[in-house]
């Protein structure tokens, strides 16, 4: 089979430029892997069990052939115990991510790591909310009770999560609670749910996607909210701030580092480190040390620090195609183990730093936050000696770069709404949103893929219904997708309706700015916890459920089970979640019923339990279009026109 133009691969110039390099260098890339690799059809629908060694076993489509697996399991509960274990794996990562977060905390505070806590303000009011007693305490000491409460999320044996008593809606809990599926410890429940989805375990299809859904509980409150609001604690609650994207980011006469991966406790160091030795970079040629972004640890330090995005998620090999790459670090999550293929044909060095996530062939600098000063001067001293092993016929870099706005944590959200109405700050939009100037909120979330030209669904869904004055915030890689195509900067308002234009025009002029962007760039993946406080005080203010706002979230383009696990949370907040890429639940029609509500009248659905579904449409246009449907259908319901 031949390989595609590179035009329908990718909407960026700059990633085509790369791709072709590479082609002409003859290198494989993710996206010249995909056309390679036939998706399975069974795989593809879910109906392949791998759960014990009388199978592997796959339910054959139509009725033809075998219809049960060896052990008697049916379609329907082999595609629900699948899904649940996606779900579990994305839970499980967001868990882990919270937790390291929470012991850097607490070494921090009992001084055996080198970080200091950054927000005072922050520190108190999670405090407060998670029940602390705030008065006459040191920094150090209530930061420390802050981490032994997270740290109980991963230990108590009974009630319920401590964030999640903390930051879920009300209503929400009520219901949670009426089904049985309030989650005890993030531990407790992924070691459970690993053992429901056993050989021999739990087979009721529907009771299984009960369990995804504590699974997203989770993932929400264990993983999404704790991780945000312990980072924030130590690195500081993000403001606006401008920002840059794309691989024109990366500079020539520069000693070039890409941080990649999740958790910013690593990321944070290394930008720390690259200001302090840049001296020893002048020393060896350069200008400076450049620090760069690749997906969601791209995301944290744009968000805290304005460091530039190079690229995201499908395109992760090609800051070390433009051959100006001097070093890329990992930690976790997202990370391609082609990026080892491709750099051994450069001379760019892949440094892998957590002990449970290695790469043959890579540099193995081991992280953690006793030595995280030591690792970090090793890594940029590592980046600085590889500048004078460039290949000069081999440097091609990109040279657009695009402007943006990002830093829309809640608290400066919030900010910006006082400069219209200081003492009522949610007013204005809740009024907007009444009034129809604001037609409802969809939260763009998730990643790329390189199955799927890349950006393209993500600013397409975007421009639809900003169009249609839906506000769009985003996240994640989707988030860099939107910056990319003018979508997070004033101008973007071009494609704006003319209510939204208006709304967000006299928002960004009260604070002295030409206007707001038509899409709020809050964060990373965890970040989308950060939405869901946003819809817990637009839910509060009015006095009705998160299920009852005209608002829903989207991946258009997404890959990865963590987007499943965060659209779990979000549907159990009842907010409808559509998905762009095949989730893979199609071969069980009962699966398929309980998720999307397509059927009417089916006896159990997310839709009736929580009032939130699952929508799976590909084409983004036609994807809109059911999104703004159902806005409309909970504005009327809300009695708004
Ligand atoms: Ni966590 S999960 S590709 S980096 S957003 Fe980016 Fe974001 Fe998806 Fe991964
Ligand atoms: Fe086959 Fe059942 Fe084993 Fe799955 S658990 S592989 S369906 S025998």
């Amino acid at each position: 089979m031949g390989l595609k133009d590179v035009k329908d691969l990718s909407m960026d110039t700059g990633v085509q430029q790369m791709l072709a390099k590479a082609r002409e260098e003859g290198i494989d890339t993710a996206f010249d892997r995909a056309a390679k690799m036939n998706q399975c059809g069974f795989g593809s629908t879910g109906v392949c069990c791998k759960h014990c060694l009388e199978g592997p076993c796959r339910i054959a489509p139509n009725g033809k052939g075998a219809q049960t697996g060896v052990c008697g399991a049916n379609v329907d509960t082999i595609v629900a115990r699948n899904f649940l274990t996606t779900v579990t794996e994305g839970t499980a990562s967001h868990a882990e991510h919270a937790r390291e977060v929470a012991h850097a905390i607490l070494e921090a505070v009992e001084g055996k790591a080198p970080y200091a806590i950054q927000d005072e303000a922050k520190l108190k009011a999670v405090a407060q909310g998670l029940g602390l007693n705030t008065e006459g305490k040191n920094v150090n000491q209530l930061a420390k009770e802050v981490a032994i409460k997270a740290l109980e999320d991963f230990q108590k044996q009974h009630g319920t999560l401590n964030w999640l008593k903390f930051r879920a809606n009300s209503k929400s809990v009520e219901n949670w609670k009426k089904l049985g599926l309030l989650p005890v410890n993030a531990h407790l429940e992924i070691t459970k749910a690993m053992a429901r989805q056993v050989m021999g375990g739990d087979a009721d299809p529907t009771n299984l996607l009960l369990g995804t859904v504590t699974m997203g509980l989770v993932d929400g409150y264990a993983g999404l909210h704790m991780s945000t609001d312990l980072q924030d604690i130590l690195f500081g609650t993000p403001k606006a701030v401008k920002a840059q994207y794309r691989l024109g980011v990366i500079k020539k006469e520069m000693v070039n580092i890409s941080v990649h991966g999740h958790i910013p406790l690593l990321a944070e160091k290394v930008v720390e480190w690259a200001g302090k030795l840049k001296d020893e970079a002048k020393a060896v040629g350069a200008q400076g040390i450049n620090v760069v972004g690749v997906c969601c640890s791209g995301n944290e330090l744009l968000m805290r620090k304005g460091v530039p995005v190079a690229t995201n998620y499908a395109s992760q090999e090609m800051p070390i195609i433009t051959g100006a790459l001097e070093a890329m670090v990992v930690d976790i999550q997202c990370i391609m183990p082609g990026l080892q293929t491709v750099a051994s044909c450069y001379h760019t060095e892949i440094i892998t730093t957590l002990p449970y996530v290695k790469m043959s062939g890579a540099t193995h600098v081991e992280f953690s936050t006793e030595r995280a000063d030591e690792a970090a001067q090793e890594i940029v001293r590592k980046a600085i000696a590889n500048f004078k092993k460039r290949d000069p016929r081999k440097i091609s870099i990109p040279n657009e770069v695009t402007e943006a706005y990002a830093g829309f944590s809640v608290e400066q959200i919030v900010e910006a709404l006082k400069a219209v109405n200081a003492e009522d700050p949610l007013k204005p939009l809740v009024d907007a949103i009444a009034s129809g100037q604001i037609l409802g909120a969809v939260a763009l979330v998730g990643c790329t893929n390189p199955r799927v030209k890349q950006d393209s669904s993500n600013v397409a869904l975007a421009m639809e219904l900003i169009k249609n004055n839906v506000l769009v915030v985003a996240t994640g890689c989707s988030a860099h997708s939107l910056g990319k195509f003018g979508l997070l900067s004033p101008d973007g308002l071009q494609y704006a309706g003319e209510s939204l234009r208006n709304i967000l025009t006299a928002i960004g002029q009260a604070n002295g700015l030409p206007a707001l962007p038509p899409a709020l760039h809050m964060g990373s993946c965890v970040d989308n916890s950060r939405i869901a406080d946003l819809l817990n005080a637009l839910a509060n203010y009015l006095g009705v459920g998160i299920k009852d706002l005209p608002v829903a979230g989207s991946c258009p383009e997404t890959h990865h089970p963590k987007a499943l696990a965060i659209g779990t949370y979000f549907i159990a907040n009842g907010v409808d979640v559509h998905v762009g890429v095949n989730p893979q639940v199609t071969g069980s029609e009962l699966v398929v019923n309980v998720l999307t509500a397509e059927k009417e009248n089916f006896p159990v659905t997310t839709d009736g339990l929580f009032g939130g579904k699952l929508i799976y449409e590909e084409d983004p246009v036609k994807a809109a279009e059911i999104i703004l449907n159902r806005i409309k259908a909970k504005r009327k319901a809300l009695g708004l026109s």
